[in-house]
């Protein structure tokens, strides 16, 4: 239940200097995440070092002192160094006099997340810097429903909700706030993107407030996800309105009037997240009002109170497949690159990395590079739902990584992802991440041990980017696990190899993910991709395979990149492998940059993954007298379990091909023979 805040007495074999016994905390209100700082400080040296310390107002000489930044001067007189934070920064000064200060309260809770993370890896070094977020939006998403069930949750059922409201015992809820707070995460949605308005009902508002009280002592904001339509629903308690056009001067009175009576019981509301016209969701276009002009009204409802509206750019229609210029990857810049600049200040566009759908590899969107005037975010997903649902191990930062770091030469200058993002490359003054992170009450809180490390670095990153993710996971692994240098690198090195595996064994060259996408998300179904509405077509036939998405000759999708990119991209020969089949449609027989066929590559790629995932769990076993059995167990049967699946799904994407495209294996291992 601790994740990786287990703080685990470290072993007799590390040795460490003396650490100051006394705690002065600089804030005792209660509510504030600097008294929560000092509470987890104590707890944690006395679990870590077996030490108790006594936590005063009292000046001492030796002493841990943590409060923000402001209040240390005032109480103390200036620091010797000159400190530079961005808000939520802290800095941290190790030694017989350690200081802990946050540009705000909560910068100093996260510097004091740091300096037990530093104890708890034996790291007892002096440090003294400062480190600030790159990005102020540091958000997770949970998909949960009111009644309690969690869309594309594989951790048990919500924490938050419950037969329509939210749950009376919100102990869950305060643990989940830590461990957000000590990955520096500020703020969590916590219902389901396709929302209900029953949340508006004054009962519910006082939920969310119980909610945000919880929350609150350790810096993480409340946000909420709005159904559009929420006006003309009969809310309880509310108004109801015969329209919800946004324009409407009705609506927007309506909206005005929730946001403030939400705002009077959660005083630090974060703000809206809003999905409008897509999937079946309304929106602003029902009433042929533009999608700013949807996100606009709420925009004016939170201004006053100091929120945010994140606004969601997966908005897509079906699509008819026997066109062969239709393509879903274009529906976010088709959408919202006409509506640059008509955004609120206080509107962030998020969007997903891909132009799809959490595939195991897309190419970043397209859109990052088409909004200059307009503050955007990335979301990410940790929740794995086309990635094996938790039941395999895919360690996601290493794909996430080649998102964020990806260039797209906007004006033929460097502009990568995360510098976009972060309000850099365009100077907007809001941006940042978001996650779909969907923890249950099952008491891995993501149905599976090792998955924690994805929630885990996800914090880290939105932290900072350029962060290294294998460093991350050692880190992550330490704190989780233990210091046992053959734990940390056995661990490390399975999860290094997992995503590669995973792509392997499940979708090759681009060609997305070939789960069943109709209905679960999980296991093979290559049949499912095409002659449906979705959008998610491979265009498989007997000689070929691949979405030709050029200008020259497809959906023009390529063109959507600055003119650097697009060049790349609209060229078989300058087009990556890993993204040929994304990019153009071409023979099974095209020869790839590595020598083999395309086909060849599917068969080998699939046995070379399958035969990996083999090894996860022969790879875990070696460390059975180093984790506790519990915990051992559990992650076994699920690495067995990926060890069986991945044969499955090898064997399923191969003999489909082979089947389609007649072409045998060079190496006879597929089909009948
Ligand atoms: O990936 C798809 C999921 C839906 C989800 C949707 C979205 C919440 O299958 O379950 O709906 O994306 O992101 O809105």
């Amino acid at each position: 239940i601790n994740g990786w805040l287990r703080y685990a007495a470290l072993p007799s074999s590390v040795s460490w200097p003396s650490i100051p016994k006394h705690i002065v905390v600089l804030n005792t209100t209660k509510t504030s995440p600097v008294y929560t700082a000092g509470q987890e400080l104590q707890r944690g040296i006395q679990s870590i070092l077996g030490q108790g310390c006594h936590i005063s107002n009292d000046k001492h000489e030796e002493s841990i002192v943590v409060g923000t930044l402001d209040a240390y001067v005032a109480a103390y007189g200036k620091l010797n160094e000159s400190v530079e934070l961005k808000g939520d920064g802290y800095w941290l000064s190790t030694g017989s006099k350690t200081v802990i200060l946050g540009q705000n309260e909560r910068g100093a809770l996260y510097g004091a997340f740091e300096y037990l993370s530093m104890l708890a890896q034996g790291h007892f070094s002096t440090v003294s810097y400062a480190s600030s977020p790159d990005a102020p939006i540091r958000w997770v998403n949970q998909w949960d429903n009111l009644d309690g069930s969690i869309e594309r949750g594989f951790g048990g059922a919500s924490i938050f909700f419950a037969n329509g409201t939210v749950v009376n015992d919100l102990t869950r809820v305060s643990e989940y706030a830590r461990l957000l707070a000590s990955v520096g995460i500020n703020a969590v949605v916590v219902n389901n993107v396709n929302a209900n308005a029953t949340l508006l009902s004054p009962h519910n508002i006082d939920g969310l407030g119980r909610i945000a009280d919880t929350m609150r002592p350790y810096g993480v904001q409340v946000g909420i996800a709005l159904y559009f339509a929420s006006p003309s629903s009969g809310v309880q308690g509310q108004a109801n309105l015969t329209t919800f056009d946004p324009l409407d001067p009705s609506v927007v009175t309506w909206w005005s009037n929730v946001t403030e009576q939400i705002y009077e019981r959660v005083p630090d509301m974060a703000g809206y997240l809003v999905k409008a016209n897509s999937e079946g969701q309304p929106g602003p276009l029902t009433y042929n009002r533009t999608l700013a002009e949807g996100a606009n009204l709420f925009a004016k409802a939170l201004q006053p109170h100091g929120g945010i509206v994140m606004f969601r750019a997966f908005v897509y229609n079906q699509l008819n497949e026997s066109d062969w210029k239709a393509d879903r990857a274009n529906a976010a810049v088709d959408f919202f690159k006409p509506l640059d600049g008509q955004f609120d200040d206080n509107v962030v566009v998020q969007i997903k990395y891909g132009p799809i759908d959490f595939q195991v590899r897309e190419p970043a969107s397209p859109l990052f590079a088409n909004l200059y005037h307009t503050n955007t975010a990335i979301e990410l997903q940790v929740s794995q739902e086309y990635l094996g649902q938790q039941t395999h191990l895919v360690y996601l930062p290493p794909l996430w990584d080649t998102i964020l770091g990806f260039d797209m030469r906007v004006d033929n200058q460097t502009s990568l992802v995360h510098d976009i993002i972060s309000g850099r490359t365009f100077d907007r003054p809001l941006g940042g991440y978001a996650a779909v992170v969907n923890v249950g009450t099952n008491q891995t809180w993501l149905g599976s041990h090792l998955s924690m490390a994805n929630f885990y670095a996800y914090g880290r990153l939105a932290w900072n980017p350029a962060e290294d993710t294998t460093k991350i996971h050692e880190e992550w692994t330490r704190l989780t696990f233990g210091l046992d240098p053959q734990l940390v690198n056995t661990i490390t090195n399975m999860a290094l190899e997992s995503w590669p595996a995973y792509e392997n064994y499940s979708g090759n060259l681009g060609v997305q993910t070939l789960t069943d996408i109709l209905y679960t998300h999980f296991g093979p179904n290559p049949q499912s991709q095409d002659n449906n509405g979705w959008g998610q077509w491979t265009r498989a036939d007997h000689n070929t395979i691949g979405m030709d998405r050029t200008v020259s000759n497809g959906t023009g999708y390529a063109g959507t990149y600055p003119p650097e990119v697009a060049a790349i991209y609209e060229n078989i020969s300058t087009t990556p492998d890993n993204l040929l089949l994304w990019f153009h449609h071409v023979p099974y027989t095209q020869q790839l940059k590595s020598g083999k066929t395309v086909i060849q590559h599917f068969y080998d790629a699939h046995y070379s993954g399958a035969e990996t995932a083999q090894t996860f769990a022969t790879q875990w076993q070696t460390l059975a007298s180093k984790i506790d059995t519990q915990r051992f167990n559990e992650q076994l049967c699920r690495l067995k379990y990926q060890a069986g699946h991945s044969l499955v799904w090898r064997d399923a994407i191969c003999n489909f091909y082979h089947n389609v495209s007649g072409i045998a294996d060079e190496l006879n291992r597929v089909g009948n023979h």
